[in-house]
């Protein structure tokens, strides 16, 4: 399969081209590096180094016998994202051209203008440019469980079934995005429903939950095939920057009581279903929402997983509960549906200590790279 990666050089999509190519398929990419200025932009780096993108490609191509295409654009340039359909004419497309932090985009009005802007237009350009240049190839479209937020109800994926003053009818499940961030998910999900049904295009929108770790089943030892992992308050997410402080003996920061509970997956776990879905296309119009995570765990019981594995390892962790920044709540129901992946093929099991446990020794090795950047690890944007 021919398959095109926007987003190529980020935290999943460096680790996605090396899965697909390992599983035997043809990769090519689009980035605009703006992940790579966005974390310099907090004043914070990568807590693994990163090779640049000549370097990647160079080892790309070493190991896997194939140079690996690559267009440096935003997807805000729509003529040349035409261009590149166009010329590509790819199989299938994976979008995670998008700006991914809910705190970023809660700074202030010019990074919440900024984010959706992004990726609202970003995605929109694209699905005109699919439909002018490829209607047939299949749109895997990285959407976020935060979409949903946490109604007091079950949650299905993407669409359930309403009875109302006597009729029923098969409805998108409500969307309540807890941040400009989420917003500009939602947006794209309406956007590409109404795309699937007036052009055509077959498209899968991937809610996924919150994605931990450092390697994958089909990680090279090379160097330069490690991805990023972020641990500042923008582009860190729960795990990787709990690991990340334990490694440096600074507390891991727990906002509020740490009841509120996510859907969390292994990297590994990310790629193995988004191949999933690229080897079981929908039909043309066809707009189908999975959603995926592994399990759910309070934030209390993660941190909780840490402390005790950090300490395993010499690392005698703290936790310390802060004021939480983010208007969100922190007690609160929450059980979401995953069953469309389970049908495709995907086993969750719970990895969850293993992996927490190879990161910290994965992360370990640069403590003294994350020191000078301690002060990253406490949040200053509030929500409210
Ligand atoms: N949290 C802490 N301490 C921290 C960081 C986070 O307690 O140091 C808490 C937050 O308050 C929140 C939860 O952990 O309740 C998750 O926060 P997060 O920063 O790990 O994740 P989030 O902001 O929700 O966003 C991340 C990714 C985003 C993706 C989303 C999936 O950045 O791209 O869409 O996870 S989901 O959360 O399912 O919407």
């Amino acid at each position: 399969m021919n398959v095109l990666i926007l987003g190529i050089d980020g935290y999943l999509g460096w680790p996605l081209a090396q899965w697909l190519a390992a599983g035997g398929h043809t990769v090519c990419g689009v980035d605009n590096f703006l992940r790579r200025k966005a974390v310099q932009e907090m004043g914070s780096i990568s807590a693994i180094p990163i090779a640049d993108w000549a370097d990647r490609a160079s080892a790309f191509e070493a190991c896997y016998s194939r140079p690996i295409t690559f267009y440096e654009t935003s997807l805000l340039d729509y003529e040349r994202l035409v261009a590149i359909l166009g010329e590509m004419v790819p199989d299938a497309i994976v979008h995670l051209g998008e700006i991914p932090s809910a705190a970023y985009s809660m700074r202030d009005a010019e990074h919440a203008a900024l984010t959706q802007h992004n990726n609202v237009i970003g995605s929109l350009n694209l699905l005109w440019a699919m439909r002018a240049a490829c209607p047939d190839a299949h749109l895997l479209k990285l959407g976020t469980m935060g979409e949903y937020g946490t109604p007091n109800i079950a949650i299905p994926e993407g669409f359930f079934e309403v009875e109302y003053r006597g009729r029923k009818d098969i409805l998108p499940f409500p969307r309540q995005a807890g941040s400009i961030y989420h917003l500009s998910k939602v947006h794209d999900s309406h956007n590409a429903l109404f795309a699937a049904k007036t052009w055509g295009l077959r498209i899968t929108d991937v809610m996924q939950g919150v994605v931990y770790g450092t390697r994958t089943d089909r990680t090279h030892p090379d160097e330069r095939f490690a991805t990023r992992l972020d641990f500042d308050e923008c582009f860190g997410t729960a795990i990787n920057r709990f690991v990340c402080q334990a490694v440096i003996d600074c507390p891991l920061t727990i906002y509020g009581s740490g009841s509120q509970t996510r859907g969390f997956l292994p990297l590994s776990d990310s790629l193995r279903c988004l191949e999933l879905a690229l080897l079981n296309p929908p039909n043309r119009g066809e707009y189908r929402v999975f959603n995926q995570f592994e399990y759910t765990y309070s934030i209390s019981a993660l941190a909780d997983v840490v402390k005790q594995e950090a300490t395993a390892l010499g690392m005698p962790a703290q936790i310390e509960h802060l004021a939480n920044p983010r208007s969100e709540r922190e007690e609160h129901f929450y059980q979401p549906d995953r069953e469309h992946l389970v049908r495709l093929g995907y086993e969750p099991h719970d990895h969850l200590t293993q992996v927490v446990r190879g990161m910290l020794e994965d992360v370990r090795v640069h403590r003294s790279r994350i020191e000078p950047y301690a002060q990253n690890m406490r949040p200053s944007i509030q929500w409210s």
